[in-house]
């Protein structure tokens, strides 16, 4: 590839003056926007164990009320972005987000879509669009666009869930904002109720629902056992995964973010072909490795890795008798509406 001039080849006086009218070359910076082959991100592949930041998460517990926190949250930072900047890759915020007993993180909604996936603890429960959707671990509890929620806890040990937003990319857009709310009144029971066997779907009078988002909550015992029902119907080679979509239409169940949960057979050992977006793999049972460029992280309990996009990924349950479980979020929604989504086929 031909090597082009640099920005100290041109004259200072030169410089200066395309400075003082906002003009740029193209020329010295072309071969950093585009990079040949692949791209170059920031996203590095990081590791982040919930055993090493849970005391700290519990600490904030003691050091920071409710009150004064609004959302009592460590964010999973990736280095790659600068840790100011809150990213776990270009388009994924990730947080662990702690509410003890009795405490209430008031209601707000917002432009940037949140999930959680509930990590631990019982008795805490999130109201989202006037419905009540109880947190147990495994969950998956949506939060989309323009939704008011608010989350409370009747119990009496600590909650934890990751959230997972795409609030890096929507306040790139320069779209993102929030507005305080009053508290909500339950207004609807739990959506997923009425999805619960997959194939029927409530047929309202056959009018279908057209609620843009129809089901909230996923809960993880059924999860759980729809991947245990695909290991047991497919070939050993044939990766088990399910995703989370809209019930109604199939599609993802967000705009920008994908979500899906995969279930490592035991001892078995899968290499995810290289994607174009960048993903999150997030540890809810068993244990595993995670291969990424030569990077190795081993997982267990509630551990959350991010991995840069257009590289093969490498997963191998630890356990020869037990099934690993791993919740996955990546961009790959916001790929290909963007018509950028690819997928390599190892060389
Ligand atoms: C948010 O609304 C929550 O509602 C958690 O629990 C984390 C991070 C950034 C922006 C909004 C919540 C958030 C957030």
């Amino acid at each position: 590839m031909l090597e082009l001039g640099r920005l100290d080849d041109l004259p200072s006086t030169y410089r200066t003056a395309l400075a003082s009218q906002n003009l740029v070359p193209l020329w010295p910076s072309l071969r950093a926007v585009l990079p040949p082959g692949k791209p170059t991100p920031h996203t590095q592949p990081t590791c982040w164990h919930y055993a090493a930041l849970r005391p700290l998460l519990l600490q904030a517990g003691e050091l920071t009320p409710i009150e004064k926190a609004e959302r009592r949250v460590l964010v999973l930072a990736n280095p790659g972005h600068g840790l100011e900047k809150m990213q776990a890759s270009a388009a994924i915020y990730l947080g662990m987000q702690l509410l003890l007993p009795g405490e209430i993180a008031p209601s707000h909604r917002h432009t940037p879509n949140a999930v959680r996936m509930i990590v631990e603890g019982e008795g805490a429960y999130t109201t989202v669009g006037g419905e009540k959707c109880p947190m147990q671990r495994g969950d998956l509890i949506l939060t989309p666009t323009g939704l008011w929620h608010e989350h409370g806890h009747d119990g009496n040990e600590p909650v934890v869930w990751l959230d997972v937003l795409d609030l890096p990319l929507v306040h790139y857009l320069e779209a993102s904002y929030v507005e305080e709310g009053q508290p909500q009144a339950v207004t609807a029971n739990g959506s997923e109720r009425g999805y619960r066997s997959g194939g029927v779907v409530p047929s309202r009078m056959f009018a279908r629902n057209d609620r843009r988002y129809p089901m909230l909550r996923y809960p993880w015992a059924e999860v759980r056992q729809s991947l245990q029902a695909l290991a047991a119907d497919s070939e050993d080679k044939e990766v088990v995964q399910v995703a989370y979509v809209n019930p109604e239409t199939g599609d993802n169940c967000q705009n920008i973010l994908g979500y899906s949960a995969l279930m490592l057979r035991p001892g078995e050992q899968i290499t995810l072909p290289a994607r174009s977006p960048a993903a999150i793999f997030h540890l809810i049972e068993g244990g595993a490795t995670l291969g990424v460029d030569d990077v190795s992280f081993t997982l267990s309990n509630a551990d959350t890795c991010s991995v840069p996009g257009y590289r093969p990924i490498s997963l191998h349950n630890t356990s020869a008798t037990e099934p690993a479980f791993l919740f996955i979020a990546d961009e790959s929604p916001l790929h290909r509406k963007l018509g950028v989504y690819e997928v390599r086929q190892a060389d």
